[in-house]
């Protein structure tokens, strides 16, 4: 096992990477920005070093002087937490070739993954639906026209180097045909320096649900069930859930067999996931893998009753997995994201002083955050302040425990999305369990937030 992990992170996940090493007996060494001198995970690691400037890509980006605090610490694993380089293929082999575990999937693996259309192929060969398309790269606007009479519109070009949303255009028709095929090029070039773009199907209001994955070192896989993320506005995940309120247990189950198939297929190291897209006929295909920890792990973590920063650092360690991993799902767990925006104000960010805090507590909350009263919010990084997680028997009482325990948080100082979480647990869509990805296009949150009679 290891002896001291380096947390090449800020924030939340830093902390909660520390509190798994502690418990495990793992030393850990914390790195920081001067903006972080003063958090939380600076205080808590057993040694802590500076790694530059408050800019990301003077720090938390930084490489060499990340590499530079494992060799002054003497660090023999390096874990990425989310964001920053934890899906950096050029980072995980930085590390290899220094010596120092990478807790996460190879490089050639994060390489694999990170190029949609090679991603596409490889869950093709290995059996895992796909959404029809282009098959690869659309390399002129006279195949992008001959592709969308083939495949029929509405269609949608993405960028083969982006994920998450950006580089993407939705055709309706072919008369908006040449405008989206050369401006999708054309951010995709400036935002990935690679404008090599393809084609799908564009599936309409589909449901966003990915599944948990983990492999070991031996090339075996086992999934964790699956989270349902379909809460997002702009691309950005507000509130997730497990078990999906969605999908049927058939459903289910065949989702979980093709995320173990698509690990199998490229013998995937380490904990990530699978995201799918679900129609509204329940028909699921393969949307892009996250080679990596993701935000919303502890909804998985509360339901199935297990640590995944655990198991990540084991299977790093070499441990393999045992029938054991399947569990039965027994519990609902809701997940929302507070961040330092204001929700009245298109989620404005909104750095500042928290002047005074409580956190919400009591039975089946649980509360991941870095933050203190006093903290002051740096301006450079994420607005991600805390995730409140609750779980109950059932999905009914894990809202009117969400409810109850976002009445109980104060943050003072700063705006928060804490009112639109305490107007979406009163939507009738999301109570009902019965929305999708355009719930936010159609539900006026604003409206909402304003006619509540309880002012957090
Ligand atoms: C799609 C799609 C519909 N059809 N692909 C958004 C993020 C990026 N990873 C892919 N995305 C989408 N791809 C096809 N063929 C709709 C989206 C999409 C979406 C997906 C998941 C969650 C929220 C979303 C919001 C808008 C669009």
């Amino acid at each position: 096992m290891f002896k001291k992990i380096l947390i090449a992170n800020r924030g939340e996940i830093a902390l909660r990477i520390i509190r798994t090493c502690k418990e495990m007996g793992i030393k850990t060494v914390a790195v920081y920005s001067t903006a972080d001198r003063d958090s939380l995970h600076v205080r808590f690691a057993d040694e802590a070093v500076c790694i530059g400037p408050p800019r990301s890509r003077d720090s938390y980006l930084n490489m060499v002087h990340i590499i530079a605090a494992v060799e002054l610490t003497g660090a023999d694993a390096v874990h990425p937490g989310y964001g920053f380089l934890a899906e950096n293929a050029e980072f995980a082999d930085l590390c290899t070739k220094y010596g120092v575990k990478f807790i996460g999937p190879t490089g050639a693996q994060i390489r694999a993954m990170g190029d949609k259309i090679t991603a596409k192929e490889t869950m093709i060969k290995a059996g895992v639906p796909c959404i029809p398309g282009s098959g690869g790269l659309v390399d002129t606007l006279e195949d992008a026209r001959k592709l969308g009479k083939q495949i029929g519109y509405p269609v949608i070009i993405k960028a083969t180097a982006g994920g998450g949303g950006k580089g993407m255009r939705v055709v309706h028709s072919e008369a908006e045909i040449e405008k989206a095929y050369t401006t999708a090029r054309a951010e995709a070039g400036a935002s990935f320096n690679n404008d090599g773009v393809y084609m799908e199907k564009f599936i309409v209001e589909p449901h966003h649900i990915e599944i948990q994955v983990a492999g070991d070192q031996n090339g075996r896989a086992c999934h964790l069930s699956e989270r349902d993320c379909s809460v997002q506005r702009r691309h950005q995940k507000l509130v997730e859930e497990a078990p999906s309120p969605f999908i049927s247990d058939a459903v289910r189950q065949k989702m979980g067999e093709a995320a173990v198939r698509a690990c199998e297929a490229i013998k995937y190291e380490g904990v990530g996931t699978i995201e799918f897209l679900v129609d509204i006929h329940q028909n699921f295909y393969f949307m892009e893998m996250n080679t990596r920890i993701q935000v919303e792990h502890p909804v998985t973590e509360e339901v199935m009753d297990f640590d995944l920063i655990k198991e990540q650092i084991l299977l790093a360690a070499g441990t393999p997995i045992s029938g054991e991993m399947y569990f039965p799902e027994k519990m609902h767990a809701i997940e929302c994201r507070v961040n330092a925006e204001d929700p009245l104000n298109g989620f404005a960010p909104s750095p500042g002083r928290i002047t005074a805090l409580h956190t919400p507590k009591g039975y089946g909350v649980r509360v991941d955050t870095h933050i203190y009263a006093g903290y002051t919010i740096p301006p450079y990084y994420d607005s991600l302040l805390a995730k409140v997680i609750c779980r109950a028997k059932s999905r009914e009482e894990c809202i009117v425990k969400m409810e109850r325990a976002m009445k109980e948080f104060i943050i003072e100082g700063v705006k928060t999305t804490i009112p639109f979480h305490i107007a979406l647990m009163n939507n009738p869509e999301f109570r009902a369990g019965k929305y999708d990805t355009g719930l936010l296009e159609r539900f006026d949150y604003a409206a909402a937030i304003r006619e509540m009679e309880f002012v957090p």
